[in-house]
Protein backbone atom coordinates (compact mmCIF):
# COMPACT_ATOMS: atom_id res chain seq x y z
CA UNK A 1 0.00 0.00 0.00
CA UNK A 2 1.19 3.48 -0.77
CA UNK A 3 2.16 5.41 2.33
CA UNK A 4 1.33 8.90 1.14
CA UNK A 5 -1.83 10.77 1.72
CA UNK A 6 -4.41 10.70 -1.06
CA UNK A 7 -5.79 14.14 -1.64
CA UNK A 8 -9.21 14.60 -3.14
CA UNK A 9 -8.82 17.56 -5.42
CA UNK A 10 -11.82 19.83 -5.62
CA UNK A 11 -11.64 21.95 -8.71
CA UNK A 12 -13.62 24.98 -7.59
CA UNK A 13 -14.57 25.29 -3.93
CA UNK A 14 -17.22 27.88 -4.66
CA UNK A 15 -18.37 27.86 -1.06
CA UNK A 16 -14.97 28.79 0.26
CA UNK A 17 -14.33 31.51 -2.28
CA UNK A 18 -16.95 34.00 -3.25
CA UNK A 19 -16.51 37.18 -5.18
CA UNK A 20 -18.87 39.30 -7.20
CA UNK A 21 -18.58 40.38 -10.75
CA UNK A 22 -18.01 44.06 -11.33
CA UNK A 23 -20.77 46.11 -12.84
CA UNK A 24 -19.02 46.48 -16.14
CA UNK A 25 -21.26 44.98 -18.87
CA UNK A 26 -18.18 44.31 -20.97
CA UNK A 27 -17.29 41.49 -18.64
CA UNK A 28 -20.69 39.88 -18.73
CA UNK A 29 -21.91 40.18 -22.27
CA UNK A 30 -19.11 39.06 -24.51
CA UNK A 31 -18.96 35.35 -25.23
CA UNK A 32 -15.26 35.56 -25.66
CA UNK A 33 -12.91 37.36 -23.37
CA UNK A 34 -11.50 40.53 -24.83
CA UNK A 35 -9.12 42.68 -22.87
CA UNK A 36 -10.24 46.24 -23.49
CA UNK A 37 -8.54 47.82 -20.51
CA UNK A 38 -5.67 46.84 -18.21
CA UNK A 39 -4.24 49.05 -15.51
CA UNK A 40 -1.75 48.75 -12.72
CA UNK A 41 -3.51 49.40 -9.40
CA UNK A 42 -0.85 49.20 -6.66
CA UNK A 43 1.59 46.92 -4.83
CA UNK A 44 1.06 45.62 -1.31
CA UNK A 45 3.03 43.70 1.30
CA UNK A 46 0.05 42.43 3.26
CA UNK A 47 -3.21 40.91 2.04
CA UNK A 48 -5.09 43.15 4.45
CA UNK A 49 -3.99 46.20 2.45
CA UNK A 50 -5.28 44.72 -0.82
CA UNK A 51 -8.31 46.31 -2.54
CA UNK A 52 -11.51 46.06 -0.56
CA UNK A 53 -13.65 45.54 -3.68
CA UNK A 54 -15.25 42.11 -4.07
CA UNK A 55 -14.53 41.62 -7.77
CA UNK A 56 -12.92 38.29 -8.68
CA UNK A 57 -9.19 37.93 -8.83
CA UNK A 58 -6.84 35.51 -10.57
CA UNK A 59 -3.35 35.15 -9.24
CA UNK A 60 -0.07 33.92 -10.69
CA UNK A 61 2.45 32.06 -8.61
CA UNK A 62 5.44 29.82 -9.22
CA UNK A 63 9.21 29.65 -8.94
CA UNK A 64 11.23 32.81 -9.48
CA UNK A 65 11.86 33.45 -13.16
CA UNK A 66 9.23 30.97 -14.36
CA UNK A 67 7.49 33.77 -16.28
CA UNK A 68 4.61 35.04 -14.12
CA UNK A 69 4.99 38.73 -14.90
CA UNK A 70 5.65 38.05 -18.60
CA UNK A 71 2.49 35.98 -18.77
CA UNK A 72 0.42 38.82 -17.31
CA UNK A 73 1.84 41.09 -19.99
CA UNK A 74 1.13 38.56 -22.71
CA UNK A 75 -2.47 37.98 -21.55
CA UNK A 76 -3.24 41.68 -21.32
CA UNK A 77 -1.37 42.60 -24.48
CA UNK A 78 0.63 45.26 -22.60
CA UNK A 79 4.30 44.42 -22.77
CA UNK A 80 5.28 46.70 -19.88
CA UNK A 81 2.36 46.33 -17.48
CA UNK A 82 4.13 43.95 -15.06
CA UNK A 83 7.87 44.33 -14.52
CA UNK A 84 9.93 41.40 -15.79
CA UNK A 85 13.60 40.53 -15.58
CA UNK A 86 16.08 37.89 -16.67
CA UNK A 87 17.26 37.80 -13.05
CA UNK A 88 15.10 35.95 -10.53
CA UNK A 89 13.46 37.87 -7.70
CA UNK A 90 12.15 40.79 -9.73
CA UNK A 91 8.62 40.79 -8.31
CA UNK A 92 8.74 41.44 -4.56
CA UNK A 93 5.23 42.48 -3.60
CA UNK A 94 1.60 41.60 -4.25
CA UNK A 95 0.87 43.52 -7.46
CA UNK A 96 -2.67 44.26 -8.58
CA UNK A 97 -3.85 44.90 -12.12
CA UNK A 98 -7.44 45.90 -12.88
CA UNK A 99 -8.75 44.33 -16.09
CA UNK A 100 -11.79 45.59 -18.02
CA UNK A 101 -12.75 47.48 -14.89
CA UNK A 102 -14.26 44.23 -13.66
CA UNK A 103 -11.66 41.81 -12.29
CA UNK A 104 -8.09 41.66 -11.04
CA UNK A 105 -4.97 39.87 -12.13
CA UNK A 106 -2.43 39.53 -9.33
CA UNK A 107 1.32 39.06 -9.76
CA UNK A 108 3.18 37.52 -6.82
CA UNK A 109 6.88 37.17 -6.02
CA UNK A 110 8.36 33.83 -6.95
CA UNK A 111 9.40 31.09 -4.57
CA UNK A 112 12.56 29.00 -4.55
CA UNK A 113 15.08 31.72 -5.17
CA UNK A 114 18.32 30.39 -3.69
CA UNK A 115 19.93 33.78 -3.03
CA UNK A 116 17.22 34.96 -0.66
CA UNK A 117 18.14 35.01 3.03
CA UNK A 118 16.29 32.86 5.54
CA UNK A 119 14.64 35.91 7.06
CA UNK A 120 13.28 37.20 3.79
CA UNK A 121 12.18 33.71 2.79
CA UNK A 122 10.19 33.53 6.02
CA UNK A 123 8.57 36.90 5.39
CA UNK A 124 7.79 35.84 1.80
CA UNK A 125 6.09 32.72 3.15
CA UNK A 126 4.05 34.67 5.64
CA UNK A 127 2.98 37.31 3.12
CA UNK A 128 2.03 34.77 0.45
CA UNK A 129 0.49 32.17 2.73
CA UNK A 130 -1.72 34.74 4.41
CA UNK A 131 -2.75 36.14 1.03
CA UNK A 132 -3.60 32.68 -0.32
CA UNK A 133 -5.42 31.51 2.77
CA UNK A 134 -7.44 34.59 3.63
CA UNK A 135 -8.05 36.53 0.43
CA UNK A 136 -11.60 35.47 -0.34
CA UNK A 137 -11.71 37.34 -3.66
CA UNK A 138 -9.16 34.88 -5.02
CA UNK A 139 -11.16 32.73 -7.41
CA UNK A 140 -8.38 30.77 -8.99
CA UNK A 141 -4.66 30.51 -8.64
CA UNK A 142 -2.50 29.81 -11.69
CA UNK A 143 0.56 27.81 -10.71
CA UNK A 144 3.29 28.27 -13.28
CA UNK A 145 5.66 25.43 -14.02
CA UNK A 146 8.67 25.65 -16.35
CA UNK A 147 7.81 23.26 -19.18
CA UNK A 148 11.49 22.49 -19.79
CA UNK A 149 12.18 20.95 -16.39
CA UNK A 150 11.39 17.58 -14.85
CA UNK A 151 9.01 17.83 -11.84
CA UNK A 152 10.67 19.94 -9.14
CA UNK A 153 10.29 19.05 -5.49
CA UNK A 154 9.45 22.63 -4.52
CA UNK A 155 6.58 22.77 -7.05
CA UNK A 156 5.22 19.41 -5.95
CA UNK A 157 5.32 20.50 -2.31
CA UNK A 158 3.61 23.73 -3.15
CA UNK A 159 0.71 22.14 -5.05
CA UNK A 160 0.36 19.65 -2.25
CA UNK A 161 0.04 22.52 0.22
CA UNK A 162 -2.65 24.01 -2.02
CA UNK A 163 -4.51 20.72 -1.97
CA UNK A 164 -4.29 20.41 1.78
CA UNK A 165 -5.73 23.89 2.08
CA UNK A 166 -8.34 23.28 -0.61
CA UNK A 167 -7.24 26.20 -2.71
CA UNK A 168 -8.51 26.13 -6.30
CA UNK A 169 -5.80 26.21 -8.94
CA UNK A 170 -4.89 25.46 -12.52
CA UNK A 171 -1.41 24.77 -13.86
CA UNK A 172 0.32 26.65 -16.67
CA UNK A 173 3.41 25.11 -18.27
CA UNK A 174 5.48 28.10 -19.41
CA UNK A 175 8.15 28.92 -21.98
CA UNK A 176 6.91 26.38 -24.53
CA UNK A 177 8.60 28.36 -27.33
CA UNK A 178 11.99 27.33 -25.96
CA UNK A 179 11.64 23.70 -27.03
CA UNK A 180 9.70 21.40 -29.38
CA UNK A 181 6.03 20.63 -28.76
CA UNK A 182 7.02 17.05 -28.31
CA UNK A 183 9.33 17.90 -25.39
CA UNK A 184 6.66 20.11 -23.82
CA UNK A 185 4.05 17.37 -24.09
CA UNK A 186 6.43 14.93 -22.46
CA UNK A 187 7.09 17.31 -19.57
CA UNK A 188 3.38 17.88 -19.05
CA UNK A 189 2.71 14.15 -19.07
CA UNK A 190 5.53 13.49 -16.58
CA UNK A 191 4.33 16.20 -14.24
CA UNK A 192 0.73 15.00 -14.37
CA UNK A 193 1.83 11.42 -13.80
CA UNK A 194 3.79 12.43 -10.72
CA UNK A 195 0.81 14.38 -9.40
CA UNK A 196 -1.42 11.35 -9.86
CA UNK A 197 0.66 9.53 -7.27
CA UNK A 198 -0.82 11.76 -4.59
CA UNK A 199 -3.90 13.25 -6.21
CA UNK A 200 -7.11 11.56 -7.25
CA UNK A 201 -8.04 14.22 -9.75
CA UNK A 202 -5.89 16.64 -11.67
CA UNK A 203 -6.44 20.38 -12.04
CA UNK A 204 -6.95 21.97 -15.46
CA UNK A 205 -3.68 22.68 -17.22
CA UNK A 206 -2.47 24.95 -20.01
CA UNK A 207 0.68 25.37 -22.05
CA UNK A 208 1.93 28.92 -22.62
CA UNK A 209 4.56 31.02 -24.26
CA UNK A 210 4.80 34.71 -23.55
CA UNK A 211 7.06 35.00 -26.56
CA UNK A 212 4.59 33.75 -29.19
CA UNK A 213 1.22 34.00 -27.40
CA UNK A 214 0.61 30.27 -27.04
CA UNK A 215 -2.15 29.59 -24.52
CA UNK A 216 -3.50 33.14 -24.47
CA UNK A 217 -6.97 32.38 -25.76
CA UNK A 218 -7.40 29.25 -23.67
CA UNK A 219 -6.34 30.94 -20.43
CA UNK A 220 -8.50 34.01 -21.07
CA UNK A 221 -11.44 31.81 -21.95
CA UNK A 222 -10.97 29.90 -18.72
CA UNK A 223 -10.99 33.15 -16.74
CA UNK A 224 -14.02 34.25 -18.71
CA UNK A 225 -15.93 31.09 -17.74
CA UNK A 226 -15.06 31.60 -14.10
CA UNK A 227 -16.12 35.24 -14.33
CA UNK A 228 -19.48 34.03 -15.64
CA UNK A 229 -19.81 31.78 -12.61
CA UNK A 230 -19.38 28.65 -14.71
CA UNK A 231 -17.64 26.38 -12.24
CA UNK A 232 -18.04 23.04 -13.99
N1 LIG B 1 11.35 32.60 -24.38
C1 LIG B 1 10.56 32.91 -23.35
N2 LIG B 1 11.04 33.63 -22.32
C2 LIG B 1 10.21 33.91 -21.30
C3 LIG B 1 8.87 33.46 -21.26
N3 LIG B 1 8.30 33.88 -20.11
C4 LIG B 1 9.25 34.56 -19.47
N4 LIG B 1 10.40 34.59 -20.16
C5 LIG B 1 11.67 35.23 -19.75
O1 LIG B 1 12.01 34.70 -18.47
C6 LIG B 1 12.55 35.72 -17.63
C7 LIG B 1 11.73 35.82 -16.34
O2 LIG B 1 10.44 36.29 -16.66
P1 LIG B 1 9.51 36.99 -15.57
O3 LIG B 1 8.18 37.16 -16.21
O4 LIG B 1 10.17 38.21 -15.02
O5 LIG B 1 9.48 35.87 -14.46
P2 LIG B 1 8.76 35.90 -13.02
O6 LIG B 1 8.20 34.55 -12.78
O7 LIG B 1 7.81 37.04 -12.94
O8 LIG B 1 10.02 36.14 -12.07
P3 LIG B 1 10.08 36.76 -10.57
O9 LIG B 1 9.28 38.03 -10.55
O10 LIG B 1 11.53 37.01 -10.37
O11 LIG B 1 9.55 35.73 -9.64
C8 LIG B 1 12.55 36.99 -18.47
O12 LIG B 1 13.84 37.12 -19.06
C9 LIG B 1 11.50 36.72 -19.54
O13 LIG B 1 11.74 37.43 -20.74
C10 LIG B 1 8.39 32.70 -22.37
O14 LIG B 1 7.23 32.25 -22.44
N5 LIG B 1 9.28 32.45 -23.38
MG1 LIG C 1 7.72 38.63 -11.66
Amino acid sequence: MKSFLLIVYRTFPTVVRSAKLGNNPLVKEENQMKIVDAQFVASYTDYQQCPKSTIPEYTFIGRSNVGKSSLINMLTGHSKLAKTSGRPGKTQMINYFLINNGWHLVDLPGYGWAKVSKTSRASWSKMIEDYLLYRTQLINLFVLIDSRLPPQKIDMEFVRWLGENQLPFAIIFTKADKQTDNKTNQSVATFRKEMLETWEELPPSFVSSSADGTGREEILQYIHQLNQGDFN
